[in-house]
């Protein structure tokens, strides 16, 4: 499956970090644009840049595209993998109007993005022919990252995709019917994009939440059919809701320090490694479930409006 290979050569993917020499300033305001999976891309950028005294914002080309809301910036960053995506690509102008400057980040490089755009980053190599951003995702965030600090995540990859795969083959997804995805901040981007990979792939009910929000309500769903997975920032509290859940009957994978997958902590920098497992849990239980992980239904490469 393509699927399975493009996750598999993440590694290699994240090679080509060094290769970009990409920086942020704290004296520019970006805002990022994007859908779906890219939307993700700059909510995850967004909040490890505030984070980090740098001034950002993340808004969907939707949002920007029906109200024509533009908030005021100085560089402008459209995510899209393919450059095509409708809301994107038109977000483009809104910004031109304003004179805000235009960075396109992309795979494709004869893509109307790169043409509209004043200038852009092509990440061909990265480009992918499933229809759901698997290992693209993971180096355009470590890209993006690595403008605040730099992080080799190559190394560390390879093991990670050696964990996820032995932790997930052992798991009996048919059971599972229920996902829950829990992250503080960054980690809630994380976890967003992690749902997103299950219900694109897998086709599943699948929810996301800040850590104790979930305790505040949701939590009521959960059942012996349920799948948890807490994207850590090593806290007490989240240890806590970890052993709360395992009580209720859910399965919980915890992802952290000493969690079940071990990927410590550091301070965002670590994100793009706790992708791989969403990724391949959605891969694995679309094939469960009969579904065709490269070509999920009601879904296209590029969403045209
Ligand atoms: C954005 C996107 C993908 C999604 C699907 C439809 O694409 O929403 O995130 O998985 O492929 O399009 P793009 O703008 O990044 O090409």
């Amino acid at each position: 499956e393509k699927t399975l290979r493009e996750i598999e050569r993440i590694p290699e993917l994240l090679k080509h970090t060094k290769e970009f020499d990409f920086s942020f300033e704290k004296d520019k305001k970006y805002t990022f644009v994007g859908c779906g999976s890219s939307y993700n891309l700059g909510y995850i950028t967004t909040e490890m840049l505030r984070k980090n005294g740098y001034n950002a914002e993340i808004i969907s080309g939707g949002n920007v595209i029906v109200f024509d809301k533009v908030p005021e910036s100085d560089v402008a960053i459209f995510l899209s993998r393919t450059g095509e995506s409708t809301e994107t690509v038109k977000a483009v102008e809104h910004f031109k109007k304003r004179k805000i400057k235009t960075i396109g980040i992309t795979c494709e490089k004869n893509s109307t993005l790169t043409k509209v755009c004043d200038e852009s980053f092509v990440f061909d190599f990265a480009n992918e022919e499933s229809v759901v951003m698997t290992g693209s995702f993971v180096f355009i965030l470590n890209f993006l990252l690595n403008g605040i600090e730099k992080h080799e995540l190559s190394n560390e990859s390879i093991e990670v995709v050696k964990n996820v795969e032995s932790i997930i083959d052992k798991i009996d997804l048919k059971k599972f019917s229920h996902f829950v995805f829990l992250g503080f901040e960054e980690q809630y981007g994380i976890s967003k994009e992690g749902a997103l990979k299950i219900q694109e792939m897998a086709i599943q009910n699948v929810e996301f939440h800040e850590p104790l929000e979930y305790r505040h309500g949701p939590k009521s769903l959960v059942t012996d059919k349920t799948l948890v997975i807490i994207n850590s920032k090593d806290t007490k509290e989240e240890r806590i809701l970890a052993e709360e859940l395992r009580v209720m009957e859910a399965e919980v994978i915890f992802v952290g320090e000493n969690g079940d997958l071990k990927i410590p902590y550091k301070n965002g920098f670590e994100s793009p490694l706790k992708m791989i497992l969403p990724q391949y849990l959605g891969y694995k239980k679309a094939l469960t479930e009969g579904h065709n992980p490269d070509k999920p239904r009601n879904l296209s490469k590029s969403v045209i409006l």
